[in-house]
């Protein structure tokens, strides 16, 4: 039995990173049953280990120092990890049935699978279904399966809009609703405007999943939700693709010879300042549009690529969209943030 749970959490990080970076999966097992047998808490491993080396492994994928397949590898490693703790500690549940999912189009099944794992921990019943389930999906099976509530996680927040879809799915439903991740903002704002209670944490949401009242939260905005920019944005979504492109080909004569790979991850890119502009229209907050300015500005220069041209293709959605008031403010306030990014 450790006295130092802390200290052998801390020396467990570093060789966990280490193992991460060699993909050695067998080696990332043995540490954290290693700690497991040294009386170290199932649910510290869980969130005190594997969780921040996730965090690290987004951090390094953000600065470019590992790639996507590194990043893959890691993950898959730590999914086994996860795998392995469970089956080491797996009480009898002795509470009832909360089911746990991911909001449709949402990949990042891991954060909701280590919350699924400490409510398992707690002895609730818990039915992981995993990544990107569809509402209609969701509510048939939460119906046939008697669920007391569900948690619902959303790691980037362009997935907000279909989030609000499930949201209100489940209510109809009358299954009391729980929301987390870091797509509802590092204070959970926005599932306060979607009317969703929100667990920062793990241990927050085992705390708040058995409280019927605290789960019934009223929502701070839905009225502004149903105005029409959103689905306008939406419906020319291909289209403003389009022209961004033939735009940047105009302006930067050297994205005229882009590869089939770099085109379609331009794109990719025009595709996300367009569904971060509509979620951030959608819940009617222009920070979060910022938030992902500053992080697109971080994610393109660590790769190489001037954030200048991210200034001029917001000018393009902005000229593009004169009757959505709302957009532009959001286009024209991002500009100017990235002035000085771009360096003048
Ligand atoms: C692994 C990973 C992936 C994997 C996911 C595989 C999987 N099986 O999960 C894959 C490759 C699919 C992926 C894809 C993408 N990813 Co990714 N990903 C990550 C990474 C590195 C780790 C995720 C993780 O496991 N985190 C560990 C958990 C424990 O952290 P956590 O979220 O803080 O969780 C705690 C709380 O938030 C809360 N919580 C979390 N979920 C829930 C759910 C409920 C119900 C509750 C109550 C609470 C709760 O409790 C948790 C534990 O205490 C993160 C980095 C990061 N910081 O998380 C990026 C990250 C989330 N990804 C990011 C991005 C951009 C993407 C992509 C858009 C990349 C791309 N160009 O394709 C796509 C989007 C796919 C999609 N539509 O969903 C960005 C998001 C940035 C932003 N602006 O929002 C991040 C932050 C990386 C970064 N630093 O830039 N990703």
């Amino acid at each position: 039995m450790t006295r130092d749970p802390d200290g052998a959490l801390a020396g467990a990080y570093a060789e966990l990173i280490r193992c991460l970076a060699d993909a050695d999966e067998y080696a990332a097992t043995d540490v954290a049953l290693g700690l497991l047998a040294a009386g170290v808490p199932a649910e510290r491993v869980l969130l005190d280990l594997v969780a921040p080396a996730q965090a690290q492994v987004g951090r390094w994928w953000q600065a470019n120092e590992w790639s996507v397949a590194q990043e893959h590898a890691a993950t898959h490693i730590s999914e086994r990890v996860v795998a392995a703790v469970s089956s080491y500690a797996s009480p009898r549940p002795h509470r009832g049935r909360v089911v746990v999912a991911c909001m449709d189009g949402e990949w990042h099944a891991l954060p909701a699978r280590l919350v699924a794992e400490v409510l398992r921990l707690r002895g609730w019943h818990v039915t992981f279904l995993g990544a990107s389930v569809p509402a209609a999906h969701l509510v048939s099976y939460l119906h046939r399966h008697d669920a007391q509530a569900v948690a619902l996680g959303c790691a980037v927040p362009m997935r907000l809009p279909q989030a609000h879809t499930m949201i209100e799915a489940c209510r109809r439903a009358d299954v009391p609703i729980l929301v987390g991740g870091l797509g509802f903002g590092a204070d959970g704002r926005w599932a306060r405007r979607l009317g969703a209670a929100w667990a920062p944490d793990a241990l927050a949401a085992a705390d708040l999943v058995g409280d019927e009242e605290a789960l019934d939260t009223p929502s701070d905005g839905a009225s502004r939700l149903a105005d029409d920019e959103y689905p306008g944005l939406v419906q020319r979504r291909g289209e403003l693709i389009d022209g961004a492109l033939a735009a940047l080909r105009e302006r930067v004569p050297a994205t005229r010879d882009y590869t089939p790979a770099q085109l379609d991850r331009t794109v990719e890119d025009l595709g996300y300042i367009l569904d971060f502009l509509a979620a951030a229209v959608y819940v009617d907050d222009v920070t979060l549009f910022d938030e992902f300015l500053d992080w697109l500005v971080q994610i393109l220069t660590s790769r190489g690529v001037p954030a200048g041209s991210v200034g001029a293709t917001l000018g393009h959605f902005a000229a593009e969209l004169r009757d959505f008031p709302r957009a532009r403010r959001f286009l024209t306030a991002g500009r100017r943030i990235l002035v000085p990014a771009a360096g003048g």
